[in-house]
């Protein structure tokens, strides 16, 4: 078995250094050496020419394309960052919907479909990411591909009924049925898209897998982790080192406290929510002022959306006020720094603050929640303020679980962290350090191969959507009926296990890298 890796954003490792990304991409190529494989996907790069380019990295062969302005602007940001992410992360406010977006999108699928197809092998496993290459497995079903094709959303899945506000998205629903698994991060994502599949597209089901038409889709929950053991290692040497920032910021800090976040700057963390929410908690404990700082890391991301771009000026404008409302002439609160950092100094942040803030409003899993988890000090861990909204919630319940829209409760959690005893802090981290250690990234990329492996191959063709026209949309049937089991259940596949990135992998690179470059 080869593997195939098709993801939006494809970076090819530096010759020399063998991991410069986050562990999800690190654990891919794992997985992708340990078989042979082929990873696809966009450069990164806009150009004239779309011809493809092929790298060979050991018996790894990286296979990318360019995208043309017109792409970059329809597929990427306008379909993809304006349209799908917004409304996966419930915010219909700001769900920008363009049909030439949307027949952009089909289109660099098509392509992406038309180059792939040439290259597969008849004993290939293909895994696709993200939300950008929905269509992709019915482009590829079209062109007579028959192999086992999987699919991992990372990003949250919403409801029916939100969902439906997309034009087109009964269409798009649809051909998540080409797949012959579809990985979600977490149960209720599993759960809101198959019933997404029974009441938009007609589908049954038996609560795992899904039948439409003749095909059969497994819907199933797979959290996503992280490399624990080498992120605690980072985080360990950063104590160590001379010249971390981590000695840089305990010689700024002198004997103040730190409460931490780190995000992409992106209104689904719920950045400046959450410089409120300090703003409310120095407000409603004066006595804390002076004695605690808040740290938050957001480099931007997608600056040419205009969203990003307001967003940007937003959380300057309210660290700005709050600092000259709050802060004193020796103490200035927040500190708000717009770029990226090595995962050493990450890490190494991380350990220094008594308090992670992680409290996005919505986030598919949010891996910086775990890896401050993973860089606490066992003998003297800080706390996890976390948002319920967070995949990860469903995971880390030891954490302090907040509601982010409350700025009131994460203020009086943010005091609860500070002053919650050591004994309760190393009860918590030890259970919250349990569940992490025991579902990493290795284990995750491990459980979805097999699952993948073991499902049963299927060639039926699924029509994929091939113009913007609304009676390609079928209608909605919205019965409230239960969801009938499927005609053939045919029990727990057998796992034909293969077994992938059990080898303990390099620690995450010095570069400082997002898990996909997004
Ligand atoms: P993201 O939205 O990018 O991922 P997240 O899961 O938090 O969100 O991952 C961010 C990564 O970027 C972390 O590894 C973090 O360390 C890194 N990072 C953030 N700020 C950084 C900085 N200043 N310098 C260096 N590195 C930085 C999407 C989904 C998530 C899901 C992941 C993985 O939105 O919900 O958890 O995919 O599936």
């Amino acid at each position: 078995m080869r593997l195939v890796v098709v993801s939006n954003r494809v970076t090819i490792p530096d010759r020399h250094e063998k991991a410069t990304a986050g562990g999800l991409a690190v654990a891919l190529r794992e997985a992708l050496e340990k078989h042979g494989g082929l990873w696809f996907g966009w450069s990164g790069v806009v150009g004239s020419t779309r011809q493809l380019r092929e790298t060979q990295r050991g018996n790894v062969t990286y296979a990318v394309t360019d995208l043309s302005e017109a792409e970059r602007e329809s597929y990427y940001l306008g379909f993809s960052n304006r349209a799908l992410w917004p409304i996966m992360h419930y915010r219909l406010g700001l769900t920008e919907f363009q049909r030439s977006d949307y027949m952009g999108y089909l289109g660099v699928n098509r392509r992406f479909a038309r180059e792939l197809a040439r290259m597969i092998q008849p004993d290939d496993v293909i895994w696709i990411h993200d939300y950008h290459l929905i269509p992709l497995a019915a482009e590829l079903r079209r062109r007579g591909i028959t192999n086992r094709i999987g699919y991992f959303h990372h990003i949250p899945w919403p409801s029916a009924d939100t969902l439906m506000a997309l034009p087109f998205s009964t269409t798009l629903v649809r051909t998540l049925a080409a797949y012959d698994l579809v990985g979600m991060q977490t149960q209720v994502d599993a759960r809101n898209l198959i019933d997404c599949l029974v009441n938009l597209c007609g589908a049954r089901t038996d609560g795992r897998r899904v039948r439409l038409g003749m095909r059969e889709t497994a819907v199933q929950p797979f959290p996503i982790g992280i490399d624990v053991e080498a992120f605690r290692r980072l985080a360990a040497a950063s104590v160590r080192q001379a010249a971390t920032p981590l000695r840089a910021t305990r010689e700024s800090l002198g004997e103040r406290k730190l409460v931490i976040g780190v995000d992409r700057l992106d209104y689904s963390k719920g950045i400046v929510q959450r410089l409120e929410a300090f703003g409310q908690f120095l407000r409603s404990h004066p006595e804390e002022r002076g004695r605690v700082g808040l740290l938050q890391i957001a480099p931007p991301s997608r600056s040419d959306v205009p969203e990003y771009a307001e967003l940007d000026r937003m959380s300057d404008e309210v660290a700005g006020r709050l600092n000259a409302q709050l802060g004193e002439f020796d103490w200035t609160p927040i500190r708000v720094v717009k770029k990226a950092y090595s995962r050493t100094a990450l890490a190494g942040f991380y350990r220094r603050a008594q308090v992670g803030l992680v409290t996005p409003m919505r986030d598919g899993m949010n891996l910086v929640a775990k890896e401050y988890v993973a860089a606490q000090n066992p003998a003297d861990p800080g706390v996890l303020v976390l948002s319920r909204f967070a995949g990860a919630a469903q995971q880390l319940g030891d954490a302090l679980i907040v509601n982010p829209y409350d700025i009131h409760e994460v203020a009086e959690a943010i005091r609860t962290a500070l002053a919650m005893p050591k004994s309760e802090r190393i009860r918590r981290f030890e259970a919250l350090y349990h569940v992490i250690e025991t579902s990493g990234i290795h284990w995750w990329t491990q459980r979805y191969l097999e699952a993948l492996t073991g499902a049963p191959a299927q060639a039926e063709v699924v029509e994929p959507p091939s113009k913007v026209d609304s009676k390609v949309e079928p209608p909605v049937r919205r019965t409230g009926r239960k969801p009938r089991p499927a005609a053939s259940d045919r029990g727990e596949a057998k796992s034909r296990a293969i077994t992938v990135g059990q080898k303990r992998g390099a620690p995450p690179g010095e570069t400082a890298h997002v898990s996909f470059a997004r």
